[in-house]
Parts: C-alpha cells; sequence; structure tokens
C-alpha cells in the first residue's frame, strides 16, 4: 500500500517543499506583514464568543494584540486571554519538530520525512493486521474548519477509518442533538444583539461572567433592565451579578423546568397560535408535565415550593425571553432531555425567532460550531448524512473523489472509540488539538487505555501535554496566529483568523500536516482539491449548498475580513438584509413539516448517588476567566498565571468545612470510588452543604469523575459524582 510519496522526490529541503503544500508563498506572513507597523484582523483562538483581535506588525514580528473595535462580536473588548493570546506562543514547550519513540523509550527528534515514514508505516502496519477500522482519530473544537474538514475527509475517504470523534464530543453532543431532533437542523437560532435586546435572560448551567465574559458584556449593554435569572447549584460569578440566583440540587432541573412548564400551562400563559402553527407534541407535553406539581419540583429541586410560580411569572411577564444554556445542562446523565425542556419552555411561550428570545445554546471553543458541520464525524460534511446516498453523491462531486470512499455510517463516539482501544478493536489512535489524558472523564482508566494503543500520534503545539508525554509519534503543530482560516462563533458567525507570526522550528500548521499524511499515505492525489486553505474554503461552501448552513454568499475571505465574519446562513441566491440574523423569524423549522417538536422523558436518577462512605456530590467545571481547559496555552503567560491559584483547590461550603474541621488553606483529600487527590481547601458560601466544587483546569480532577454518559448524545457527565472530603494527613 505504501508508495514514496511525491513531495520528497523534490529537490531542496522540506520547508520549500512545503511551500508546495500549503499553496502560501515562502510559508510567508499575510501580505499585511510585509509592511511595516500593519495591522491583521484575527479572530480569537480560544473560546466560542469569537471576538476579533488586532495584531500590530512589525516588519514581520507580531508585536501587540487589541480587541477590534468595529467587530459586531467584540465592540471593543476582550478578555485576558485574548490579550495575551501572543505571549503563549514563545514558551519553551512548544514542539518544534517530530519526536519519535526510539527503542528505549525515550521521544527522539526526528525529520518530518522519518517522522511520516514512521506514521505511515505504523497506522498502515496495524491495519493491514486488524482490518482498516483498527485505526482512528480523535479531533477538536480548535482548529480552522479548513483543517478540521480536511483531516475528517483524509482519515474517512482516504485513510480509510470508519472511527474519528473530537472533544466536541465533551462538550457540545447535547446541544447538537437536542437541536436536530427538535428543530431537525443543529441550529443555535440566536445572535448576539439579543443579549441586549431581552426583557428576561434566563441562564441555565452558564457561568458567564468567567467563561463568555464578552458576552457578560452584552448583558452589561442591555438597556431594558433586564430581569437575569441564573439556575445553578452554586452562586457563581455570574449569579452574584443576576438579579434572581436559583439554586437547585444538582441534575435537578428537568424537575424544575417540567415544574415551570406545568405552571406556565395551567395559567394559560402560552402563545396557542404559535404552538398551532409551528409545533407538534404539546398536548402530549402539556399532559406529561401534569404530575410535575410544585410539591414534587420542591422535593426534587430542594427550592421553595413557590420557586416554581415565581419563575414562570417572570417569564410570562417577559415580552422578550431568552434561554441560554452551557454546560451545566450538556454534561448531564439526562442532558438532551434537559436542552429540549428548555426548548419546550421557549417554544410554548413563543419565545423563537423574534428580537431578544431564543432556545439557545452557548458553544464552547473557538470552533466547536465548525467542528460540528465539518469534522466529518457524526455528521458527513456540510452537515450531511453518511446514510444519505444524495448526501454522499453531493460530497464526492465536490471533492472530486469516487463515491464508495464515503462510508455510509458515522463513527463511534468518543467513549466507544475508548471502549474500542480496551477491546483492542481500535489499536492506533491519531490526536490532534485535544488532551484527552487530562480532559477525558475518569483519567485512571483513560491513561492505562492509551497506554494499550501500538501506535499514539500526538499532534500538538506543545510537547509536553499529559497525551503528548504519552505519545510514539509528536507532530508539532503551528497554533493560533501561525496559520490561516475560519472559525464558526456561538451565533453562526464564519470569521477569518490570520497568520501573524511564524511558527516555531519545524512545527506546521494542521493543514499543512494532512496534506503531508495524504501524500505519504499514497492518496495525496484524492486531495488535490484542497491546494490552501483559501481553496479549502471554496470547497467547505459548495459543500454548505443547499443546507441550512449554506454559506456559498460568502466572498472569499476578503469579505469575511471586510464584513466583521458573516452568519449563517449566507446562500448565494439570498442577498443579505442586514449584519445581524437569527433563525425562525419566519416559524418555520428544518423538519420536513416545518414544525418544531416537543420532547420530554421523566427524570432518571443520579448514576451515582451518595452514600455514607461518599456523602458529597462533586461538581466540576472552569475556575477563573484567566484559565483554558488543561493550562497547555494560557499557564504560559505571566500576566494570566497572576489571576488564578497555582494549586488545585476545592470550594465547600463553610457549614461542612467545620464539620470537617477544615479552614480556607488547608489541605484535603478528595476521594471518589475511581481515585483521589490532594487539594486546597476554599471554603465559600457559593457552594452548597453536601456538594463541592473542583475546576477542570487542573491535571487530578478526572481522577474522580465517573464516567457516565447521556444516552442520546453521549456526552460526559463531567458535573456530578459522589466523593468524601477528609483531612489530608
Ligand atoms: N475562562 C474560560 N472560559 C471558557 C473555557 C475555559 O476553559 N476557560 N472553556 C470554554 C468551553 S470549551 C466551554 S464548553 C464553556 C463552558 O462554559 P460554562 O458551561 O459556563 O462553564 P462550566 O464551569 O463548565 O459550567 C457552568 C456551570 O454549570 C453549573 N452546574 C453544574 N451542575 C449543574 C446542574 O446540575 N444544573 C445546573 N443548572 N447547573 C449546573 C456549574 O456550577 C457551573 O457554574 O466555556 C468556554 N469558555
Ligand atoms: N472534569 C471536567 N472535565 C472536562 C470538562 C469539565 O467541565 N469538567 N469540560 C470538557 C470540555 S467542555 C472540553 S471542551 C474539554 C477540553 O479538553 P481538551 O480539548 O483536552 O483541552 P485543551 O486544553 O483545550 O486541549 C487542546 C489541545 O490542543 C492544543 N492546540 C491548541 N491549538 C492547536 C492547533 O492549532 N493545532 C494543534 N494541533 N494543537 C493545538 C493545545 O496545546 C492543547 O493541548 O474538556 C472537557 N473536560
Ligand atoms: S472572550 Fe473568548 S474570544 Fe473573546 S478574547 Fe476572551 S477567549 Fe478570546
Ligand atoms: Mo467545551
Amino acid at each position: 500500500m505504501f508508495r514514496m510519496p511525491r513531495l520528497v522526490q523534490h529537490n531542496g529541503p522540506l520547508t520549500q517543499q512545503l511551500q508546495l503544500v500549503s499553496g502560501q508563498p515562502g510559508l510567508g506572513l499575510a501580505p499585511a506583514a510585509l509592511h511595516a507597523d500593519a495591522t491583521a484582523s484575527s479572530v480569537c483562538g480560544y473560546c466560542s464568543t469569537g471576538c476579533s483581535l488586532d495584531v500590530r506588525l512589525r516588519g514581520d514580528r507580531a508585536v501587540g494584540v487589541t480587541p477590534a473595535g468595529d467587530y459586531p462580536v467584540n465592540l471593543g473588548m476582550a478578555c485576558p486571554k485574548g490579550w495575551e493570546a501572543l505571549r503563549v506562543l514563545d514558551a519553551a514547550d512548544r514542539a518544534t519538530t517530530p519526536l519519535l519513540r526510539d527503542d528505549a523509550g525515550r521521544l527522539r527528534p526526528v525529520s518530518w520525512d522519518a517522522a511520516m515514514r514512521a506514521f505511515v508505516s505504523r497506522m498502515q502496519g496495524i491495519q493491514a493486521v486488524h482490518g482498516p477500522h483498527s485505526i482512528a482519530f480523535l479531533s477538536t473544537g480548535q482548529i480552522v474548519s479548513e483543517e478540521m474538514a480536511l483531516l475528517g475527509a483524509l482519515a474517512k475517504f482516504g485513510m480509510g477509518m470508519l472511527h474519528g470523534d473530537g472533544n466536541t464530543r465533551q462538550c457540545m453532543a447535547t446541544a447538537v442533538v437536542a437541536y436536530k431532533q427538535a428543530f431537525g437542523f443543529d441550529a443555535p437560532p440566536y445572535t448576539y444583539a439579543d443579549f441586549e435586546e431581552s426583557d428576561v435572560i434566563v441562564l441555565v448551567g452558564s457561568n458567564l461572567c468567567i467563561t463568555h465574559p464578552i458576552l457578560w458584556q452584552r448583558v452589561m449593554r442591555n438597556p431594558h433592565r433586564p430581569e437575569i435569572i441564573v439556575i445553578d447549584p452554586r452562586l457563581t460569578e455570574t449569579a452574584m451579578a443576576a438579579t434572581q440566583h436559583v439554586p437547585l440540587h444538582p441534575k435537578s432541573d428537568l424537575a424544575l423546568l417540567y415544574g415551570v412548564a406545568r405552571e406556565l400551562a395551567i395559567r394559560g400563559w402560552i402563545d396557542r397560535q404559535f404552538l398551532d402553527a409551528h409545533t407538534s407534541g404539546f398536548d402530549e407535553f402539556a399532559a406529561f408535565v401534569e404530575e410535575f406539581t410544585p410539591q414534587r419540583v420542591a422535593a426534587e429541586t430542594h427550592l421553595p415550593v413557590d420557586a416554581v410560580e415565581k419563575l414562570a411569572a417572570v417569564i410570562h411577564a417577559g415580552q422578550r425571553v431568552s434561554f441560554w444554556w452551557t454546560m451545566g445542562v450538556n454534561q448531564s446523565h439526562q442532558a438532551v432531555r434537559t436542552a429540549q425542556a428548555i426548548i419546550n419552555l421557549a417554544l410554548m411561550t413563543g419565545n423563537i425567532g423574534r428580537p431578544g428570545t431564543g432556545a439557545n445554546s452557548i458553544t464552547g471553543q473557538c470552533n466547536a460550531m465548525g467542528s460540528r458541520l465539518f469534522s466529518n464525524t457524526t455528521n458527513l460534511l456540510g452537515g450531511r448524512d453518511f446514510a444519505d446516498a444524495a448526501d454522499r453523491r453531493r460530497v464526492a462531486d465536490v471533492l472530486g473523489i469516487d463515491e464508495a470512499a464515503i462510508p455510509r455510517q458515522p463513527s463511534w463516539p468518543y467513549h466507544r472509540i475508548i471502549e474500542g482501544i480496551l477491546r483492542r478493536e481500535i489499536r492506533g489512535l491519531w490526536v490532534i488539538a485535544t488532551n484527552p489524558a487530562h480532559s477525558w472523564i475518569n483519567q485512571n482508566t483513560t491513561r492505562d487505555v492509551l497506554q494499550r494503543l501500538e501506535f499514539l500520534v500526538v499532534q500538538d503545539m506543545y510537547a509536553s501535554t499529559e497525551t503528548a508525554r504519552l505519545a510514539d509519534l509528536v507532530l508539532p503543530a503551528a497554533g493560533w496566529g501561525e496559520k490561516e482560516g475560519t472559525f464558526i462563533n456561538s451565533e453562526r458567525r464564519v470569521g477569518f483568523t490570520a497568520k501573524v507570526r511564524r511558527p516555531p522550528g519545524d512545527a506546521l500548521a494542521d493543514f499543512d500536516v494532512f496534506r503531508l499524511v495524504a501524500d505519504y499515505w499514497g492518496c495525496g492525489e484524492m486531495f488535490r482539491r484542497w491546494r490552501s486553505p483559501a481553496a479549502a474554503f471554496e470547497l467547505l461552501q459548495r459543500l454548505s449548498e443547499g443546507q441550512p448552513c449554506d454559506i456559498t454568499g460568502i466572498a472569499g475571505y476578503e469579505m469575511l475580513r471586510r464584513e466583521g465574519g458573516v452568519q449563517w446562513p449566507a446562500p448565494a441566491d439570498r442577498p443579505r438584509q442586514s449584519r445581524e440574523r437569527r433563525l425562525f423569524e419566519d416559524g418555520r423549522f428544518y423538519h420536513p413539516d416545518g414544525r418544531a417538536r416537543f420532547l420530554f422523558e421523566a427524570p432518571k436518577p443520579l448514576p451515582e448517588r451518595t452514600t455514607a462512605a461518599y456523602p458529597c456530590l462533586l461538581l466540576t467545571g472552569r475556575g477563573s476567566v484567566a484559565q483554558w481547559h488543561t493550562q497547555t496555552r494560557t499557564a504560559k503567560s505571566a500576566v494570566l498565571r497572576k489571576l488564578y491559584p497555582a494549586e488545585l483547590y476545592v470550594e465547600i461550603s463553610p457549614h461542612d468545612a467545620a464539620a470537617l474541621g477544615l479552614r480556607t488553606g488547608d489541605m484535603a483529600r478528595v476521594v471518589s470510588q475511581r481515585g483521589e487527590l490532594l487539594a486546597r481547601v476554599f471554603a465559600t458560601p457559593g457552594v452548597q452543604p453536601g456538594q463541592a466544587f473542583l475546576p477542570m483546569h487542573y491535571e487530578a480532577t478526572n481522577r474522580l469523575t465517573d464516567p457516565a454518559f447521556d444516552p442520546y448524545s453521549h456526552q460526559p457527565a463531567y458535573k456530578s459524582c459522589a466523593v468524601r472530603i477528609e483531612r489530608a494527613p
């Protein structure tokens, strides 16, 4: 199967050959950089808000960052991570050359040629013995859409893989399934202006102030003195800033939301006209929620009996009510139905398709939305369906490939891939821009599982990540600012991210790594249309044609730069009316009958309940505005490091602290059935008695978490497990 790749037949150093791959002259900087003291606008590479940053260039050096003043998303603002975006790129642990594990078990620098030969011979060797599906990939919501799509196409159409999933499974899978089932397509309906236009804003399981601080700034610009309701077991930064905090018992959201629906239905606080014209299943839903009396809801949520009535009254009083949710919903054992319980409230009150309304999932990573449409994992490229012959034909046609190369089924989800490694069904794994040895649920088995692989390839900016340290081969990747392409933000805005500096050493843009792999694999010809990120963007546009996410109307990167990004849908045949757009203004949803569906199910008990031995419910999540996930990037900024505690800390209530004889600053042992860790105690009334909170940014946190999953989205339920806390010896 292996044949001599086209590239290495060229003369001259590899970097010169790679210019041919990327199609960019001289692997150089954007044209703007050629002029002294120019500025390049670039969408930030951390969160899904999608702020645009102006990068100041002196000669060919990027010297500073300021938030773009005229970009419709951030309006001149950025959070500390954005301000420090350049500073993390020069860290000493950047991967600057491929590293291959030698016979003595040490990672040694090798050339790209040696790295690619090892990659191909090991992966093809595994496939030759165990079949094409014995290798898989895990990718990310943090590379540009052009790269995601090339990876997905290469792995599945070129390399014969069937299984490949992304860290978006940990993050957005729930919203994807909830929307698809309810609306007929994965379509968050809002535009950020809705934050400013609502008179009631309901945030469920979202700590917007630290996780999407610029979106919180949009809330602060709202001139309607909005009622801001935060539904979260913890008194978070966001809950403190809200007008009402609803501190429900963890994972009792479903009962609460059904109780509110019942109250609205009983009082007739519904939009009958909208329900009749645009939805189906409301009457069944109304009958189903009848049993969620205020008494039952109070028992399950540990809230006062009048909580339901108060919430319903505020929602009814609002003219423009928007509902927003994030990981407090998506990461639970009944996540999809909880998200749909939120969607149901918006539908029954007619709060959708108008300014300031919506059932709005806020995304996490800078390009989680891109991965939902273009990663070729759960969906076929362009939000299409692997099982649909017409979709397969369309994709084959756009890419100029044989339709038979396209699998007819989607990938296994992430946890099934991990299980597949354990069962020896998967023996080779390619990990791109994610750090599962820190972020995946239940680390004790995860690391063990990763070590069982015959060949683990990690493609990352840093050679020091927990996962890279386990790798057999590390491929050094360029990061944000070192390559170009597009991200899609939370409000469906396609934005451009620019190349403003050279990657260090021999690190390459993921796009170029994928092209190189294709050539060495022997399938380079199949990807001839993917000449450059810009050419790939044109393919993505054609793949989106006729889909709800149609972006054929975008006139290239230049238009994205000029217009401050463009939200989908942006079809070529319909001229754009305005800079902001929301979905469902005509009340038509994407199901064939045009109607949105009510979906519901009885609440189930927690997968892991507290016991006498493990009496405390552990929640996990984001700890501060300055920390990003597994900290590979943000820990490299001296400024950001000043903004959060260096050591892992556990938040518990002052009541529990006193009962355990612990004070803030003491060392505690936190133990679950799966593992234990040491953490500094932080006693805070923000956490309820019987509960604890650990930030996810420290390596140890996921030693404790319980591998339970939503049955429809297969998203991990990171936000509850039973633990015991005790004084550390
Ligand atoms: N600074 C910073 N910002 C980030 C990130 C980061 O790492 N750092 N990551 C980005 C990404 S990828 C994501 S996905 C988002 C996540 O953004 P968020 O979802 O806002 O962040 P989390 O802290 O994970 O979870 C939100 C809240 O859910 C609450 N919660 C836990 N259990 C329940 C429950 O049963 N019911 C309810 N109603 N709430 C519950 C937690 O107490 C927590 O306050 O943030 C993005 N932004
Ligand atoms: N306990 C607990 N665990 C959680 C969560 C939780 O709330 N609680 N949240 C979950 C959620 S929502 C998420 S999104 C995940 C995030 O989990 P991960 O994806 O594992 O976390 P990151 O640290 O963002 O990892 C991204 C990796 O990509 C690398 N990288 C960045 N840019 C590039 C690039 O351009 N190219 C390449 N090749 N590499 C790049 C970074 O150096 C880093 O190693 O964590 C999940 N884990
Ligand atoms: S809010 Fe998000 S997109 Fe904006 S600067 Fe901060 S991390 Fe970047
Ligand atoms: Mo996420």
